[in-house]
């Protein structure tokens, strides 16, 4: 039984109160700077019909918020929803990596890194605050059911914290495959079940890649250059290309850099949409080109 209203306004600022003054937000071995600068929170419906419709755009191994929850605690509860935060990098981060072309900074390794670490602690503070105040809640990344999948030449997930994001009116998709937010593409994200009964965030697109100024109308196409290991073309991102470049060129990093990986983020540093969503490209009147991100 709930003990205490939490409001979505509550939980926003609870998010944004633990990056700003967590100590584990920082890049401790390099300035003890911030890794993340202010987040953006959304929420969506557990029931939603985008998380079924994840099944088959993803696969059938994609759990539902329903199937989170029932999975997590055996119960069904009549409300759900999902909390969904963005954590854009900081703006050092991503001018350090501004000047390069084949090697991630430091400062990008380690926000890969010490992020995650700190995303996983939000992840069960979100969880820790709900349940205090005597609400379920489940972080799907961060619970013994979470499974990375390899599929042939896809590199997936049975809970993507990008659609959860997408359904809580966070972003888009791009070429690139990343995912663009208003505070851009160059950031981490992360999300929680509960069985709050929030209100649903307002999504301000009408389709999965209408922030991308390549796929809207062929004005970009940044991220292609940018790819040091050649798996971004047109025709999209490839997964494998992208993976492999990541576990076999940038092996040396982990030793020099202290880290067991050490991430990439050439395609989200030095492209138009690095910080924001790219508008005044998206506005141009030139015809889509290549892909379509389906
Ligand atoms: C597996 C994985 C990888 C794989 C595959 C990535 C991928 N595209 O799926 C590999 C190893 C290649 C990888 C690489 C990187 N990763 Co990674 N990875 C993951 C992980 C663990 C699971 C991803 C997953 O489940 N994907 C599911 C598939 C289906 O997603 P998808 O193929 O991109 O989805 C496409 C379709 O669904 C399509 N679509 C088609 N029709 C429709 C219709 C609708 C309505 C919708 C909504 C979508 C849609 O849109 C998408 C784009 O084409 C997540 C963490 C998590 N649990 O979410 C992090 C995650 C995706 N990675 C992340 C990052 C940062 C990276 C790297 C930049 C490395 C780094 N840290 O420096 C690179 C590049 C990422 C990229 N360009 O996508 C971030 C995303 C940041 C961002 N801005 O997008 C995540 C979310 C981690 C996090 N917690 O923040 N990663």
């Amino acid at each position: 039984m709930a003990t205490k209203t939490v409001t979505a306004e509550i939980v926003s600022e609870f998010v944004k109160s633990l990056v700003k003054e967590s100590e584990k937000n920082q890049l401790h071995l390099v300035d003890h700077s911030p890794i993340f600068d202010e987040p953006l929170v959304g929420f969506a419906s557990g029931d939603d019909p985008l998380f079924s419709q994840y099944k088959t755009i993803i696969g059938d191994f994609h759990m539902t918020p329903r199937e989170v929850m029932e999975k997590a605690t055996g119960k069904n509860p009549e409300k759900l929803s999902i909390v969904s935060w963005i954590l854009p990098i900081s703006l050092c981060t991503k001018a350090s990596m501004r000047r390069e072309s084949k090697y991630p900074t430091i400062r990008w390794s380690h926000s890969r890194f010490y992020g995650e670490q700190f995303n996983e602690h939000l992840r069960a503070q979100v969880v820790d605050f709900l349940q205090a105040r005597g609400h379920m809640a489940v972080a799907p990344f961060i619970s013994p059911f979470f499974k990375r999948l390899t599929l042939s030449n896809d590199h997936t997930s049975n809970w993507s914290e990008r659609h959860a994001a997408y359904a809580a009116g966070l972003g888009t998709f791009s070429l690139s495959d990343g995912f663009i937010t208003p505070k851009g593409i160059a950031m981490r994200c992360g999300s929680v079940v509960t069985d709050l009964d929030l209100p649903a965030s307002t999504r301000p697109y009408t389709s999965h890649t209408a922030n991308c100024a390549f796929l809207v109308n062929g004005s970009c196409g940044k991220c292609i250059d940018r790819c040091p290991g050649g798996a971004i073309t047109e025709k999209g991102h490839d997964k494998k290309k992208c993976f492999d470049y990541m576990h076999t060129e940038l092996s040396p990093l982990l030793e020099r850099y202290g880290v067991r990986i050490a991430g990439c983020g050439f395609c989200q540093t030095k492209v138009p949409c690095e910080s924001a969503i790219p508008t005044g490209l998206l506005k141009r009147r030139t015809s889509p080109k290549g892909a379509t991100a389906a």
